[in-house]
């Protein structure tokens, strides 16, 4: 009984959308549109399916999307959490050959200042925020995400090529914003050296 309610509440609805969505077209195309200002709005509409379609591939072919969890983290203590200690700053390799950088943003800095990470390898950034709303851009890359403070912004990415990268700051935190950023060098794969201190990262998480 209350299955067969359900669907016919869905049909009502439905029907009920149909009627209104009919009336609004009625009521569009009774609304005087000159020529030129119709092709004008079919040129927006274009732009914006353009833009729209770019945005669309991006996030499947080029891996530019939002973070998909939610990681919190208690900022005020990133010096005392095991995981964003000094110690563990940086670059580290576990066991398993997998390489993680951990960053902490802060005003004004991206600590640590500077890192060198081999090209054409998986590279997983974790970042935090010890006090305001930083963000984080490194040209040519799809790195580009807030850093909030209480979460952890995880994002993976790679160098196809070596060479010096800037990592900036893109939200505005302060009178110093326009001072805050650092930079990558990313090294050819054979030339890198792994950072000597080993530590597996389920070690650090605990
Ligand atoms: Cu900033």
């Amino acid at each position: 009984m209350q299955i067969a309610a359900i669907i016919q509440k869905c049909h009502d609805l439905t029907g009920k959308c149909v009627d209104f969505l009919q009336d609004f077209c009625a009521q569009l195309r009774s609304v005087h549109v000159d020529h030129l200002e119709r092709k004008w709005i079919n040129i927006s509409l274009l732009i914006i399916a353009l833009l729209v379609a770019i945005i669309t591939i991006d996030a499947f072919f080029h891996g530019v999307n939002p973070p998909s969890k939610v990681e919190t983290i208690d900022s005020a203590k990133l010096h005392l959490s095991k995981e964003f200690a000094e110690n563990n700053l940086g670059v580290q390799q576990d066991a398993n050959g997998d390489i993680v950088i951990r960053m902490v943003a802060g005003r004004y800095s991206f600590f640590p200042k500077h890192i060198a990470v081999p090209a054409e390898t998986k590279l997983t950034f974790r970042w935090v925020s010890m006090d305001v709303l930083h963000g984080v851009h490194i040209p040519m890359t799809n790195m580009s995400t807030m850093i909030v403070p209480g979460y952890v912004a995880e994002i993976t990415t790679s160098f196809p090529t070596p060479g010096e990268y800037p990592v900036l700051c893109n939200e505005y935190c302060g009178l110093g914003h326009n001072h805050m950023w650092s930079n990558i060098s990313v090294i050819a794969k054979e030339d890198w050296l792994a950072p000597s201190k080993l530590t597996a990262n389920k070690e650090i998480k605990q």
